[in-house]
């Protein structure tokens, strides 16, 4: 039964039960619902998680005739809007947001963020920087104690092209692990944002102060952003297996 359950969500890296997909729509939709008022200009984050809430912000536009201004976080994040219909803005007409949202691959006890597992990393900061409020929704298996605990698979760090070897080389001699480009599923080459940049997927061993390595990453000439959110979150709905939506 369970593998007759199982499917293929939002992109190709992603397998989950049905029961994941579930509380993914639980906490976007318990965050619209609470965050989302008239007369707002709005962050749209990416993943697979975002979609849910956008399908949620579309209808209670439509519903409520809310005058909603949509800012994207990615090239997905646009489509998204476009395709619900949504009004379509950017960081030149509206550097000010009200609230952002956006999912994440783990949050740790003190709202600390692994974000960019699917890509997106940079923009998003850049928009949930802009915002009074950042809002963060997720399924039960994003909720942790301790990065890492939940999510293997390391700390992204957007690196422009020609600076990938010597940013590998620099993390891993400051912190240890090894920081491994992320390649395309087919193994082409490897995998290029939305901002036509590389991405270092840091797979650290020890528990780190995420506020000193973020910075830290950050002075080394060549990476762009990491995937550290320290200190942005406001609030995390996570969905939960029972049903029940989490707020941290
Ligand atoms: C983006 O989508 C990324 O920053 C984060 O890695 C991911 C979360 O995706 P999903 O909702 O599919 O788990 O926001």
């Amino acid at each position: 039964l369970l593998h007759r359950r199982r499917h293929v969500c939002g992109e190709a890296r992603h397998h989950c039960t049905l029961m994941a997909e579930e509380a993914k729509k639980l906490a976007a939709y318990a965050a619209v619902d609470n965050h989302i008022k008239n007369n707002q200009v709005v962050g749209v984050g990416s993943g697979s998680t975002i979609v849910y809430a956008v399908d949620r912000l579309a209808e209670k536009v439509r519903q409520e005739k809310l005058n909603i201004v949509c800012v994207p976080t990615s090239f997905q994040a646009r489509q998204l809007i476009l395709q619900n219909g949504l009004t379509l803005s950017d960081l030149d007409r509206h550097p000010e947001l009200d609230v952002a949202i956006d999912g994440a691959d783990e949050v740790d006890a003190d709202l600390t963020l692994i974000k960019g597992g699917g890509g997106c990393l940079a923009q998003e900061k850049i928009v949930a920087g802009c915002a009074k409020h950042f809002i963060v929704i997720a399924d039960y298996r994003k909720d942790s104690k301790a990065l890492g605990q939940q999510w293997k698979k390391g700390v992204p760090v957007e690196v422009i092209p020609m600076a990938y070897v010597p940013v590998s080389r620099a993390i891993a001699s400051r912190f240890g692990g090894e920081a491994v480009l992320r390649m395309a599923v087919s193994k082409a080459g490897p995998v290029v944002t939305d901002n036509s940049n590389f991405i270092l997927d840091w797979k650290f061993e020890n528990r780190h102060n995420w506020t000193e390595v973020n910075t830290a990453i950050k002075m080394i000439p060549g990476v762009v952003e990491t995937g550290l959110f320290v200190g942005m979150a406001e609030r995390v709905y996570f969905g939960m297996e029972d049903g029940s939506v989490k707020v941290r």
